[in-house]
């Protein structure tokens, strides 16, 4: 058995009992309310499910099971995985067991490669990565043993063994969708003597003589992995989850909603916001130049990319630690010095429009400079790296429903005529 497996074993049934006891005594008490502008305002801000592998205080930024994430910044996505599933950081015996796993399955079957090699050649990457996931679905250990017939207690377990499943393969078949979408060559098996995340970079075939972009690797896996349960994608996995559909179809579904320019897409398109800027202004522009570039964004009703978040209300942590490796690793870079000097400038801009929350950089305003100085330029591909990296929190929300035994979602919608005879309207 594997060591996270039996991790969770230990820990699931005092946190059911926990579930169990706290809904049967406090089922009744009220701990949201919801008006109708939040009813026609995209349920912002409303408290109607649980998520515990982490949370993000709009002051604070993203916490992981208790452990604010600028303390989490050295460890590696493997421990990453760990913490959320368990609540635990890893042994180093415990951390090499979960690199086992991903090593055990970690082979991407043959009919994958023929499914993206017969899309559009022009098709997003994101598009290919979603394929790719569902195409596997027939590999689900969830589904055939609930097709045979299986308790809910053990839900979880074949419900893990899928996720490790899919987190083992996901390395291979991003760098695969690069590879192929970008003519790059041919496809590179995976070196088992790398970790996860060392062998995304040697499988994407980029150079990487002084092992930085490794780290950057490292450190991008590890800043994305989760951000609460409500955000687009972790909340269409969990939807999706509920019904007891498997995680390929789960995880899947998730990674759709994050392909959407508002989520994860935003970083493709803050890097070209920045290249648009650079190539204005023939090079790092300056102060001034950048404010104006940034009312024009404004004036012709785009958003700034990379700044704002429906949730955090200050400089994200992870925009800190992505300028904060710039920093060290490549000061001189011109791009990243744009990323830098527009946030001295766009933050003044957005205050001064008054519907604007949050003036702030969200996790997109940074990664993008540093993927492109390490030679991965293809901007459209940036989001199947966030995607890669958010599976680990989609999956471990998955691994945690189905422990505790969460039911299937089925919020109640209104109408506007019921909206309106609820609140005196009419
Ligand atoms: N540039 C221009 N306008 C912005 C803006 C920005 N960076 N951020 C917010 N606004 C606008 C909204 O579009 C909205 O306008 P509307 O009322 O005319 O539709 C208004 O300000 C109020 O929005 P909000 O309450 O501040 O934010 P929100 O919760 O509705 O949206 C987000 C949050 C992230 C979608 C928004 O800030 C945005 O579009 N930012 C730019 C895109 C981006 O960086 N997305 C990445 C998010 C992080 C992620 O998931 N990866």
């Amino acid at each position: 058995m594997s060591k996270l497996k039996a991790k969770m074993e230990q820990i699931i049934p005092g946190m059911r009992d926990e579930i169990r006891s706290f809904v049967k005594e406090y089922g009744d008490k009220e701990v949201s309310s919801v008006n109708v502008k939040q009813v026609y305002g995209g349920m912002r801000g409303v408290r109607a499910m649980v998520c515990d592998t982490s949370n993000v205080p709009p002051d604070k930024g993203l916490i992981i099971r208790g452990i604010p994430l600028k303390d989490l910044f050295d460890k590696w996505p493997e421990e990453i995985f760990w913490l959320l599933c368990t609540g635990e950081l890893p042994t180093k015996e415990e951390m090499k067991d979960l690199q086992k796993e991903y090593k055990k399955y970690g082979v991407v079957p043959d009919y994958v490669w023929k499914v993206l090699k017969a899309m559009p050649p022009d098709s997003h990457p994101m598009a290919m990565l979603d394929t790719a996931i569902l195409a596997m679905e027939g590999e689900s250990k969830f589904r055939a043993k609930y097709t045979k017939g299986m308790r809910k207690e053990d839900y979880w377990v074949p419900m893990l063994e899928d996720c490790i499943r899919i987190l083992a393969v996901l390395p291979e078949l991003a760098a695969g969708v690069y590879r192929l979408r970008y003519k790059k060559g041919k496809l590179i098996k995976p070196d088992p003597k790398l970790d996860w995340g060392a062998n995304y970079v040697h499988m994407l075939g980029i150079k990487d003589p002084d092992g930085n972009f490794a780290k950057l690797m490292r450190l991008y896996l590890t800043l994305h992995c989760d951000h609460e349960g409500g955000n687009v994608s972790a909340h269409t996995c969990h939807c999706v989850g509920s019904a007891l559909s498997d995680a390929y179809y789960a995880v899947s579904a998730g990674l759709n909603g994050l392909a959407g320019p508002l989520h994860g897409l935003a970083n493709q398109e803050c890097l070209k916001w920045v290249l648009e800027v650079m190539k204005k202004f023939k090079g790092a522009p300056s102060k001034e130049e950048l404010e104006k570039f940034a009312w024009d964004t404004l004036n012709s009703g785009k958003v700034v990319p990379g700044y704002g978040h429906a949730v955090l209300r200050i400089t994200d942590p992870r925009f800190d630690a992505f300028l904060a490796f710039g920093k060290e690793h490549c000061a001189d870079d011109p791009v990243y010095q744009t990323v830098a000097r527009v946030f001295e400038v766009v933050p003044g801009v957005l205050k001064q429009v008054k519907k604007i929350a949050d003036p702030w950089p969200n996790v997109d305003a940074g990664s993008g400079s540093l993927l492109y100085k390490y030679g991965l330029t293809e901007f459209e591909y940036y989001t199947v790296l966030f995607s890669v990296s958010r599976t680990m929190g989609m999956a471990s929300q998955l691994i945690v429903s189905r422990a505790w035994g969460e039911p299937i979602e089925r919020p109640k919608s209104s109408t506007i005529e019921w909206l309106k005879e609820k609140v005196g309207a009419k």
